[in-house]
């Protein structure tokens, strides 16, 4: 049975591919990209779990099919709570990894370790043709460092160093994050929900 991923970001794809097959969820998993005469939907939502139902439910509309979402993010404590939703343009441009995690830190460049908490969250949205829809969120929390170190992952994963873990998320395999990460609790924890919505 086809799920669509309504995501156009290629590192996300990779990641819930990994995570969803891992947990044994055998489906056709299309991204976005094989729908590219459906136009992104804007993401007017103040939450994660409002922007990844908004984005669900435009691709399971548009193409009648099951369509999972992912809205994620940084957020830092001493930022209260920022980047936030605001983590792929940050920076201004969206999905400018680089120019968002440089500005980061010269943001906290003042602030020492003991401050440095933050987390990265993941909402986890199904949403079905009829309207149906369930959201579940997942976290991973840390410290950040004050250079990056690594080049796994993407986006701030060079940066956050999970409580527990002497390395950067960006130092650890994509076996080691999707374990601990925000995205690999939200979708472990939103399989039954999909297994029962599509009858399998
Ligand atoms: P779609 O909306 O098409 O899914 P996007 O990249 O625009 O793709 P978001 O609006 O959810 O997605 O923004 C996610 C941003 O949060 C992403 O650009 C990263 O900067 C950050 N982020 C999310 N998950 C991350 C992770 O696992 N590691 C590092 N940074 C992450």
């Amino acid at each position: 049975k086809r799920l669509i991923l309504a995501t156009r970001n290629a590192h996300k794809v990779t990641e819930l591919k990994a995570i969803l097959a891992d947990a044994g969820l055998e489906t056709d998993l299309v991204g976005a990209d094989a729908y590219p005469q459906i136009p992104d939907v804007k993401e007017t939502g103040v939450t994660f779990a409002e922007n990844a139902l908004l984005k669900a439910h435009a691709l399971a509309q548009a193409t009648s099919l099951p369509a999972i979402a992912d809205d994620s993010g940084l957020c830092v404590d001493v930022l209260g709570g920022a980047p936030g939703i605001f983590s792929a343009r940050w920076a201004g441009r969206h999905g400018d990894d680089r120019a968002n995690l440089d500005l980061l830190l010269a943001q906290l460049s003042d602030i020492d370790t003991p401050h440095r908490a933050a987390h990265f969250e993941c909402a986890a949205a199904l949403a079905l043709p009829d309207g149906t829809e369930r959201v579940v969120n997942g976290q991973l929390r840390g410290t950040l460092r004050h250079a990056p170190s690594g080049s796994g992952g993407f986006g701030y994963d060079p940066i956050l160093q999970p409580d527990g873990e002497s390395r950067t998320c960006a130092e650890l395999s994509p076996e080691e994050k999707n374990a601990i990460s925000h995205r690999g609790k939200a979708f472990r924890a939103l399989v039954p929900v999909v297994r029962e919505a599509l009858g399998l």
